[in-house]
């Protein structure tokens, strides 16, 4: 294993050298891991900010679609990860409460605390801090996550150690584990308490794919990114599982103990490795496994499959970056990405793009032309965020060495949804919350609901692979279609009804879509429309005033504890 580890000293007079340090009771120690504390999506002097809700895409993609938003939570990986490699008792405990994070501090006793963060939670960890000082003296303090990037962060929070990079190695070492041991993958249904329409979707077990982390980091160091930087930067990256045996091996037990045959493949630029996802390819082929998955890939990257190689692969949903071609970023070089990404549709794979607003050669008279050409890829999803200078990146070393970066920005807000946090050539900080939510309505408007959009990408694939003579890709189309056929349907009917009001046009694409279905699909997609269909326009309808009266969601707090014994 490949492993970038540092660290930034702690507290003055605790003065241990971090990748030296060992905690005297070694596996012995009891351990908790937490994330930091909500509720998130609510503005308090913690940081916490309505517009910045704990959601993936109610947060960065869909958050202009109204009730059609997907609503969804996910689980804190990294200390999940941690948690499963190592032997010491430990606790994990995400999305607590204050209260709830007090009152564990209180009941257990813990020798090590150790708090994951993003740097928008920089102030949430230097309160948890302050909390385990005063409620478990006796405990180490660990921070690690991206918090770790800031600079300056030692004097900002009252922690022993703080972890920059690679987390797993570091804990170990810390324990006197051996580190270079083989890493366990945890058993994670990658999301929770997903919700459309206003109803929250049953959660039945293999329902919801499996999280995979093969690596952290990606080689590709495009200047603005964060986790490459954060884990080597241009040509580094930490990989858990070198091969696609080991891969192949992971999913197999997945498959078993969650009862799934989906992924979300949560590595950077999974396709990049291209020997990996092939043998991984060959391995599934032998074992006749016809999985699906989600995964984020590159456009470069992209452009080494066949389109054949990725829908044996079971790529069914591809997270991809469309910035502008004028950025000049390698990854897209030799790409034209509007092409790729219809003949993806086509096959149906689902795309998400993802387009950054605010590059420098950005200004208001072409700014509109660029977000025109975004969303005219007419992705599934599309994920749009400001070029922002972000702590550990180069361009945020760049940006303040050319005195650009803005002093009175309060980290919380350095998440790419709000205004810039530098001084860009052409475009003011308030014009570039303007231009940001303008994509997002524009995607919506021009495109309609992710839900909708979706659904014709099943679709397209289904027409084209039902007859496939490929047993696997038959069988995964099949799957796919079988999900849509009951609330996807009924859905559909809803849609049409409501986007009736926002654009004509696309409501008569989504009436198209649903007569497609009709005739394609069984009969339970013939009838259900009918009964459930009405019942999700009114949820719908509800789920709208709700929204406008400021109704959030926060994700449930959840306790794990492995290789316990009370103490
Ligand atoms: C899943 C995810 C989420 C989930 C929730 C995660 C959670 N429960 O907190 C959701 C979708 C809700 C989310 C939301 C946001 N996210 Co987010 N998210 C991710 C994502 C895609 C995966 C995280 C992950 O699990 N990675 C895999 C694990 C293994 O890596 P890891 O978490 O970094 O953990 C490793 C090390 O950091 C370290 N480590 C971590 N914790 C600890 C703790 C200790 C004690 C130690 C020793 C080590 C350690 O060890 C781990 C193993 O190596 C990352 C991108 C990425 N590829 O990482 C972005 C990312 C973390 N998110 C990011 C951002 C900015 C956000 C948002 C602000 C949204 C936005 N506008 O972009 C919101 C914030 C919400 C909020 N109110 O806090 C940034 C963070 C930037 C930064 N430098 O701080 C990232 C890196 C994406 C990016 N490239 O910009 N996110
Ligand atoms: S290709 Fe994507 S993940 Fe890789 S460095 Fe560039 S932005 Fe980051």
């Amino acid at each position: 294993m490949e492993t970038h580890t540092g660290s930034l000293e702690g507290r003055s007079h605790q003065g241990d050298s971090t990748s030296l340090a060992r905690h005297p009771k070694g596996t012995q120690a009891r351990i908790l891991l937490s994330s930091v504390f909500g509720p998130y999506a609510q503005d308090d002097e913690f940081g916490s900010r309505s517009i910045n809700p704990m959601e993936l895409y109610h947060n960065q993609v869909t958050r202009a679609q109204g009730s059609f938003s997907l609503r969804m939570f996910h689980r804190s990986w990294g200390i999940m990860m941690i948690q499963e490699n190592i032997s010491a008792p430990c606790t994990v405990l995400d999305f607590p409460t204050r209260d709830d994070f007090a009152r564990e501090l209180q009941t257990q006793k813990y020798d090590v605390v150790g708090l994951s963060s993003i740097i928008v939670n920089v102030r949430k960890v230097r309160e948890m801090c302050r909390m385990i000082r005063e409620l478990s003296p006796g405990s180490t303090i660990v921070v690690g996550g991206h918090v770790a990037a800031i600079p300056g962060v030692e004097k900002m929070i009252d922690a022993d150690h703080i972890v920059k990079g690679e987390g797993i190695a570091w804990m170990r070492r810390y324990l006197g584990e051996d580190e270079s041991k083989p890493i366990r993958h945890p058993a994670i249904v990658s999301g929770m308490r997903t919700r459309i329409m206003g109803i929250r979707l049953p959660e039945r077990k293999g329902a919801t794919a499996a999280t995979i982390i093969p690596s952290v980091g990606c080689p590709m160091g495009c200047n603005f990114c964060t986790t490459s930087a954060f884990f080597g930067g241009k040509g580094k990256f930490v990989n858990f599982f070198e091969t696609g045996d080991e891969l192949f091996d992971v999913m197999s037990r997945m498959e078993k103990e969650l009862k799934v045959k989906s992924f979300f493949v949560m590595d950077e630029n999974f396709l990049l490795h291209r020997d990996r996802a092939m043998r991984l390819l060959d391995r599934m082929k032998a074992a006749h496994k016809s999985w699906s998955m989600s995964v984020f890939a590159s456009a470069n990257a992209i452009r080494k499959y066949t389109m054949q190689e990725l829908v044996e692969l079971g790529v069914s949903w591809l997270w991809m970056g469309l910035e502008s071609p004028r950025a000049g970023y390698s990854k897209l070089q030799g790409s034209d990405t509007r092409q790729l990404t219809r003949e993806l549709r086509e096959h149906g794979i689902r795309v998400q793009g993802s387009t950054i607003i605010g590059l420098e050669h950005h200004t208001p008279d072409n700014i509109v032309a660029e977000i025109e050409h975004a969303v005219s890829h007419d992705t599934d999803f599309h994920q749009f965020m400001l070029y922002t200078p972000v702590p550990g990146t180069p361009l945020y070393q760049q940006m303040a060495e050319e005195g650009r970066l803005l002093a009175d920005v309060d980290y919380a807000d350095v998440h790419g949804q709000f205004k810039f946090n530098f001084k860009h050539a052409a475009i003011s900080r308030e014009d570039s919350k303007r231009f940001l939510d303008w994509a997002f309505w524009r995607d919506f408007e021009l495109n309609g609901p992710s839900l909708y959009r979706i659904s014709r990408t099943l679709m397209a694939g289904w027409k084209r692979y039902k007859d496939s003579p490929d047993t696997r890709v038959r069988e995964r189309f099949a799957r796919e279609m079988g999900r849509l056929n009951g609330i996807y349907s009924s859905a559909l009917w809803a849609m049409e009804r409501q986007f009736r009001k926002v654009d004509e046009e696309v409501s008569g694409q989504i009436h198209s879509l649903r007569e497609e279905f009709r005739r394609e699909s069984g009969i339970v997609s013939r009838i259900m429309p009918a009964v459930l269909g009405p019942i999700l326009l009114w949820t719908t309808r509800r789920e709208e005033k709700r929204l406008a009266r400021g109704k959030t969601y926060e994700p449930p707090t959840i306790l794990e504890r492995t290789n316990w014994v009370e103490a």
